[in-house]
């Protein structure tokens, strides 16, 4: 029955046999819901019936006002009063996220719904690096009571986790809202334009010395950066985006990478997965002075290894880097272009699948993960739908190197096409072998491989659902690749 729905479906509207690809291999919650819905004979949920609303104030850096309301649909109007901080608010019950407020600007508001609430002790705090640390974090205690409307006679039944249990859900709504979110996504993957101003990871072209040296020149700051169609943050960049600018070399190169610090505190460069000297490892105060704010400071040195290699702050890395400060540089041995391609083993036969000697990569992709902070769940600093689409003919060979600069692993899981993963942190692996999911952890680079052979849009994202997708849609780490014929 629901394969006519689907089919009728595709007949009305051109999107959604693509819809119905992107979202029939991710929502799994969805489909909980939707057994959800069948075991609860029909009553879609709907939340009449009043409810309540708990103001909530954030401060630097304190959360206070009403922390004790009764079970049932809550909105809590939160308010953060800060004069220059963003806060936000995280609910979570027994480690598991109930509800998460987006990024709140200093003096901003917003209403944060959580349908059907049970009675218990959860945690209430900001997920902002470093601030539940501060202190803001507390105890919110929802109590028995209310008892208005049919739901609560649901009782003990298991949703399998996540933000959906009890009752008090819209699931025709939920529904509605998970297809929707797609729509920016499949415009921007027509249209060929992104849906978000700034694209970060662009190539850093060098200046040149007389003596050959290559210059690279990064400026640390407090930027505007869109992560989501309308979207914006106060992230700490370098040169302004996020992941900063990809610095591209081969080894012999004399380099010079030149950082001006813009911050409102200092910083420093640990070029993660360099070979280097420990005058050059960026790790103040240990082999550096820490950069103040103003000032310059330049890393020189000559690249004798090829790297898959990551660059971010050490100094006060937690707050930094989740923030957005992270790039790729990836050195190549001699005469390669300073492409991670070294890595292919070229001829060989991995897994059952034989590696053409005279493979060509159509398209090498730098994807770097994160988690936290002012950024939060995104891909190259974007979170979907605003994150990149690839596009690809059929028989083509693309190159992806993963770089963790988040707090979690992620399993990042690519449909149809095996992942022949050749490399770790920039190292060939002796006995590279295939995986449809290869989890990442922080601080792990991965190099993959995958031939584009069946046409199609195929969806790729990290399989951590919650990382995937909310109530309200697909979020967070999802793109897709269009292969065309
Ligand atoms: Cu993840």
């Amino acid at each position: 029955m629901s394969d006519d729905v689907n089919n009728a479906a595709a007949k009305a509207n051109p999107y959604s046999t693509l819809l119905a690809v992107l979202g029939g291999g991710i929502a799994l919650a969805l489909v909980i819901v939707a057994i959800g819905f069948v075991a609860r004979g029909g009553d879609g949920g709907g939340s009449e019936g009043g409810g309540t609303t708990a103001a909530i104030e954030l401060t630097d850096f304190k959360i206070g006002g009403m922390l004790d309301v009764p079970a049932g649909d809550v909105t809590f109007a939160l308010a953060n009063k800060s004069s220059s901080s963003v806060h936000n608010v995280v609910i979570t019950k027994d480690g598991t996220e109930v509800a998460k407020s987006s990024d709140i600007a200093a003096g901003g508001s917003e209403n944060l719904e959580v349908a059907g609430l049970e009675p218990g002790e959860y945690e209430i705090y900001c997920a902002i690096s470093g601030h539940k640390e501060a202190g803001m974090t507390a105890t919110l205690t929802v109590s028995e009571g209310g008892g208005e409307g049919g739901d609560s006679a649901m009782g003990g039944m298991d949703m399998g986790g996540g933000s959906s249990s009890g009752g008090g859900e819209n699931y025709a709504q939920m529904d509605k809202d998970m297809m929707e979110s797609f729509q920016p996504f499949v415009d921007s993957l027509t249209s060929g334009r992104p849906n978000t101003e700034g694209i970060g990871g662009q190539e850093l072209a060098p200046t040149i010395e007389p003596d050959g040296t290559k210059v690279f020149e990064l400026t640390a700051a407090i930027t505007d950066w869109e992560v989501a169609p309308g979207q914006k943050v106060k992230a700490w960049t370098y040169n302004g985006t996020a992941p900063g600018p990809t610095i591209r070399g081969e080894v012999g190169d004399r380099i010079k990478v030149v950082l001006k610090n813009k911050l409102p505190m200092g910083t420093d460069i640990h070029m993660h997965g360099m070979v280097l000297p420990n005058t050059q490892d960026g790790v103040s105060p240990v082999t550096q002075k820490l950069i103040e704010p103003g000032e310059t400071y330049t890393y020189e040195y000559t690249v004798e290894k090829p790297a898959v290699a990551m660059y971010h702050p050490h100094a006060s890395g937690m707050h930094q880097v989740p923030n957005g400060m992270w790039g790729a540089m990836i050195f190549s041995p001699k005469g390669q272009g300073g492409s991670a391609g070294y890595q292919i083993p070229r001829g060989r036969t991995v897994s059952g699948t034989p590696i053409p000697a005279d493979l060509k990569v159509a398209r090498e992709v730098n994807m770097v993960l994160n988690d936290a902070g002012v950024i939060g769940l995104s891909l190259n600093g974007k979170s979907f739908p605003a994150t990149e689409a690839y596009t690809m003919k059929t028989g083509e060979w693309m190159l992806v190197n993963y770089y963790n600069e988040g707090s979690m692993s992620h399993p990042m899981h690519l449909h149809q096409f095996p992942q022949i993963v050749i490399g770790r942190d920039g190292i060939p692996l002796d006995s590279p072998y295939q995986a449809d999911t290869v989890s990442i952890a922080p601080g792990e680079r991965y190099t993959v491989i995958f031939q584009a052979e069946r046409p199609g849009v195929w969806v790729w994202h990290c399989h951590i659902l919650n990382h995937a997708e909310r109530e309200s849609g697909m979020f967070g780490m999802v793109t897709a690749v269009q292969v065309n014929q």
